[in-house]
């Protein structure tokens, strides 16, 4: 791993916005399927994915083949996930309120779920079951009435669709599931076919042609940020064990040859020590390819006069995911400003929060988290104001509100409120 000073680093990854052909070819398939709806998803699954699909909509017995396909502890461990995703997303959840004023007057605002969502679960080996109830939980939770995902279906040689995949949605509530995949997939989600009825919002991670097609229909509907590859900032001091600190970033590392992983520290000793345990566990790891990869071409070990400092880094960095591993975190806890999750203490190695905590793991990368937030309950809501005025406040109000009218030109506005206050004002006082 690379070794310097923090103020020397910049962490310099391409966003992915897609060449012009990849682009061109993402919106003649939109248009194809919009064109010539179920059609379109057939032709393109044989094209792409080398599959025959008669059924796009997956049925309610692979469903429950599925589940006899899964063992007992994987059933057991993504119940009790599902319980614990649950449990921390109910608690964002933001009700309606209403405000009576003394005048009479009611102003409020009322919480509405989405009433259809569609969750993008790519195929392969990034087909993640976390990901599944990660994506379907809050969405769960904030109320929304319709909940579809939609996967490649199987390619030449492998059957059906990963039953894993097919638990965890149903584990989450998620029973209306299609084959089909890639940006034809999020077409129809965002337009509708035949067998496929339109959402209103498009989430989950895909390769670059979805992601581009997500872009192509935003506006149509809705859709959450575009995720970039795994990123884990480690700050810590010398009481930080260097096996746990290499083992954390390695666990992202792993994820993407893209992935970044970080160690900011003052202490010269354990930065020997985790560059060591690094090479030494990496040489272990059956995805040592990737990660390997990872650590050298993003993995940096950064060095800093202090822990102030290194929190300066930190909050340049803005990373997805940090790890304080100092003596006493919670100190640093209030002068962290941009992070997508913070992990703290040696016993929250991020895959606690990757699986099992509770909080989201689709959080903000690309330095993003100086902005934006983990995948939440809001996500899955939106609002209507609700101004119920009543005559009293009308009459206090309305000159006012004919000046702000006049003073843009807009007369008939003026007016609107101005014919109320003659007729009401004539039985004023
Ligand atoms: N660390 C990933 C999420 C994940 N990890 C899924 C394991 N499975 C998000 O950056
Ligand atoms: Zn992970």
């Amino acid at each position: 791993m690379k070794r310097m000073p923090a103020s020397e680093f910049a962490l310099k990854r391409e966003v992915e916005y897609g060449s012009p052909e990849q682009n061109e070819r993402v919106r003649l398939i939109i248009e194809e399927v919009r064109q010539d709806g179920d059609a379109a998803l057939r032709k393109f699954a044989k094209q792409f994915d080398r599959a025959d699909v008669s059924d796009l909509r997956v049925a309610e017995a692979e469903i429950e083949a599925a589940y006899r396909q899964v063992d007992d502890e994987f059933l057991t461990a993504i119940r009790e996930a599902a319980v614990n995703i649950r449990r921390f997303h109910e608690k964002q959840l933001r009700t309606s309120w209403m405000d009576l004023q003394p005048d009479g007057s009611i102003l409020g605002q009322v919480m509405r779920p989405l009433r259809r969502v569609g969750l993008y679960v790519p195929g392969g080996k990034a087909a993640y079951p976390s990901s599944v109830l990660m994506n379907a939980i809050p969405a769960q939770v904030a109320g929304v009435p319709e909940i579809v995902m939609v996967t490649p279906p199987a390619t030449a040689g492998i059957e059906g669709i990963n039953p894993h995949i097919l638990v965890a949605a149903a584990e989450a509530g998620v029973r209306e599931i299609y084959r089909v995949g890639g940006a034809q997939a999020v077409a129809a989600l965002a337009y509708g076919t035949d067998s496929i009825a339109p959402v209103d919002k498009i989430v989950g991670p895909g390769n670059i042609y979805v992601a581009l097609a997500k872009r192509y229909v935003f506006g149509a509907v809705d859709i959450d940020s575009i995720a970039g590859p795994s990123e884990i900032v480690v700050l810590a001091d010398e009481s930080a064990d260097a096996a746990y600190v290499a083992a954390d970033l390695l666990s992202q590392a792993e994820h993407d040859e893209m992935a970044s992983a970080i160690l900011i520290t003052p202490s010269e000793a354990l930065a020997e020590a985790v560059q060591a345990e690094v090479q030494r566990q990496l040489a272990e790891l059956p995805r040592r390819e990737i990660a390997g990869q990872s650590v050298r071409d993003y993995g940096a070990i950064l060095t800093v006069g202090s822990l102030e400092e290194g929190v300066d880094a930190v909050n340049r960095l803005a990373p997805e995911h940090l790890e304080i591993l100092t003596r006493e975190p919670f100190q640093y806890l209030s002068k962290i400003e941009n992070a997508g999750a913070i992990f703290l203490g040696p016993y929250s190695s991020e895959p606690v929060g990757d699986y099992f905590a509770g909080p989201n793991h689709v959080l903000p990368t690309n330095g993003t988290a100086r902005f934006s937030s983990p995948l939440n309950v809001d996500h899955f809501m939106k609002k209507s104001s609700v101004i119920y005025y009543s005559k009293e406040a009308l009459l206090r109000d309305g000159d006012k509100i004919i000046a702000l009218a006049r003073h843009e030109g807009l007369e008939a506005h003026a007016r609107a409120i101005e014919i109320r206050l003659q007729k009401e004002g004539d039985s004023r006082g």
